[in-house]
């Protein structure tokens, strides 16, 4: 069946899923395991989530192919054949439609389809979920797998709609793509979707300005095709290492650290820095000392040698100045870049640091800061999301006695384990607030997840169970603990998505959960073993 082919929507299913990216996708393969009927909704043409809308030039994963994988079908593990170290994004969406068509996914999947609303039906003990296209279906589960990242956000800037040239966002890419030449581009934001985009632009456009408001920690990639070698080792020994991620911190195995950076001498801390700045992987940097994330000075080494290195890259030291952070590495999430730092060296790129020249409007013909006026053909902006909770608020949920979601959390979400929400029955979120999500390899957490949820609706169906509801006190035990962990690191030091400060108005809060995947698996899979301890079941 092909991913545009209209399918009938069902009046009543087990389970409604919300997005048919990689969490969506491997739930409705679950739950249909298990003989359950599922409808899935999707916004896009396709499934692959993040990987459908994020489109961008120069786009790629930062967790390598052979850990940002399923591991839930060994058969799969084995056929696939990944090419690059950190795919593209088009690898990537090859690969979730690899696992569509495997396992026959779409035939449950509606594209082209936002959910609008649901409600908790109390009498009927069911969810009714509406769409945009006015379809309405009755399910006993009701499941949000809309990803941490995908509620694209918009600068608050005046005069966006005056541009009269091109206009676009990096998480709402054109399918055919955009040609540069020639052109005069100016790109706002310097996350990680500025930070990969900015060299493939540069090489292609005329000019281009990049407009930054906080510089990013980047560190350079060393892609490369994948050697037959280390494929076939990885496939040898696929279930002790998928064992070793999901004990592992954020879900890819390193080597723990077992020193403070504030106990070895200047030199042997610069052999270290230098080693994972050549290994090309952001767990290693982050793991190069037990007090990174935790420890003030410890973490001024590691920010202070990286300055450093930009300065050694970057010709003009006005510039390098300006691309380097005063936030404490780490504490937003850092970018994994191929030719960043290189490409301020061109002659037909420039830096713009709206701290020191704010930006005032968009204009007819392009950028205006304090200063001046930039003209330009094309703006990009790589300006993020609403992270988190924006997908989640976006739907207009409604639980116990009509509360709303995105009343109840204003002040910030509020869920237990990340998975279910007081008030909201039958409800469950993948990687939702509260739980590791975006400071792990989203596939281990993904798949954490949907297992976590397709076994408690198995148990709820064996014992003749019909609800689930996260507990008040449970919840409230569960924000407290996520916030006392995230109290010991320096993760609240920096204005990050991780804590809604780039949303004007989004309280701000530390949302996911900093203890670590192997922790969190263990006190999931407890909860589960205490018959679902913090939550109410009722018949
Ligand atoms: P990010 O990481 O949220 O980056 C967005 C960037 O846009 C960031 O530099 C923002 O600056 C900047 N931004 C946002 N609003 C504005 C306004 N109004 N003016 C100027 N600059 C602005 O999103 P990405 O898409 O790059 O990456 C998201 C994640 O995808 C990434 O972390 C990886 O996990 C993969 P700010 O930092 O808020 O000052």
């Amino acid at each position: 069946m092909s991913a545009s082919e209209a399918q009938p929507t069902p009046r009543s299913v087990d389970a409604v899923v919300v997005g048919a990216g990689f969490s969506g996708m491997y739930l409705l393969h679950q739950l249909r395991e298990q003989g359950l009927s599922v409808v899935v909704f999707e916004a896009g043409t396709d499934v692959g989530g993040t990987w459908y809308w994020n489109r961008y030039p120069g786009a790629r994963v930062d967790v390598e192919s052979l850990a940002y994988s399923y591991s839930f079908s060994p058969d799969l593990e084995q056929e696939y054949q990944w090419e690059e170290r950190y795919p593209t994004q088009p690898e990537i969406l090859k690969y979730a439609r690899h696992v569509a068509d495997r396992f026959d996914l779409r035939r449950d999947i509606v594209f082209r389809t936002r959910v609008t609303a649901a409600t908790w039906e109390e009498d009927a003990g069911t969810w009714l979920v509406r769409t945009e296209h006015g379809d309405a279906v009755n399910a006993r589960f009701f499941v949000m797998a809309t990803g941490c990242l995908s509620a694209s956000k918009m600068p608050e800037i005046p005069g966006l709609e005056s541009f009269k040239g091109a206009t676009y966002h990096t998480a709402h890419w054109p399918h055919e793509g955009v040609d540069f030449t020639g052109k005069r581009v100016a790109l706002i934001g310097t996350g990680s979707s500025g930070v990969q985009s900015i060299p493939v632009i540069a090489e292609q456009a005329a000019d281009l300005t990049v407009f930054q408001r906080t510089p990013a920690y980047s560190l350079p990639a060393r892609n490369r095709p994948l050697r037959p070698d280390e494929i076939a080792e990885r496939k040898a020994s696929y279930r002790a290492y998928r064992q070793a991620q999901r004990e592992s911190a954020a879900g890819i195995p390193v080597t723990v650290p077992t020193k403070s950076a504030l106990e070895v001498s200047d030199a042997e801390r610069d052999v270290i820095y230098e080693a994972a700045w050549e290994s090309g992987s952001l767990v290693n940097l982050l793991s190069t000392f037990t007090d990174l994330a935790t420890d003030q000075a410890a973490n001024d080494t590691a920010k202070r040698w990286i300055h450093r290195k930009i300065h050694e890259i970057v010709k003009d030291p006005e510039v390098a100045d300006d691309l380097c952070p005063d936030y404490p590495v780490g504490t937003k999430r850092p970018c994994l870049d191929t030719g960043y730092y290189e490409t301020w060296n061109r002659p037909d790129v420039h830096l713009v640091n709206l701290r020191r020249t704010p930006l005032v409007e968009i204009t007819e013909k392009g950028v205006r800061t304090a200063e001046r006026e930039y003209e330009a053909d094309i703006i990009v902006y790589a300006t993020g999301f609403d992270a988190m909770t924006g997908a989640l608020t976006n739907v207009d949920i409604r639980g116990r006695d009509g509360v709303s979601l995105k009343e109840t959390w204003q002040a910030g979400p509020r869920t237990y384990l990340g998975l279910g929400s007081a008030g909201f029955p039958n409800m469950f979120m993948i990687t939702g607030p509260g739980s590791p999500s975006v400071l792990s390899n989203m596939v281990v957490s993904i798949e954490q997840h949907v297992d976590w949820v397709a076994g408690v609706i198995r148990h709820l169906d064996t014992e003749g169970l019909r609800t689930i509801e996260a507990t008040p006190q449970a919840q409230d035990d569960w924000v407290a603990h996520v916030n006392e962990i995230a109290g010991y690191t320096l993760y609240p030091k920096a204005n990050s998505w991780y804590m809604g400060a780039n949303v004007p108005g989004k309280p701000r809060v530390f949302m996911p959960y900093a203890g670590g995947v192997g922790a969190y698996r263990k006190r999931c899979d407890e909860v589960a073993a205490k018959g679902y301890e913090g939550f109410a079941l009722t018949v």
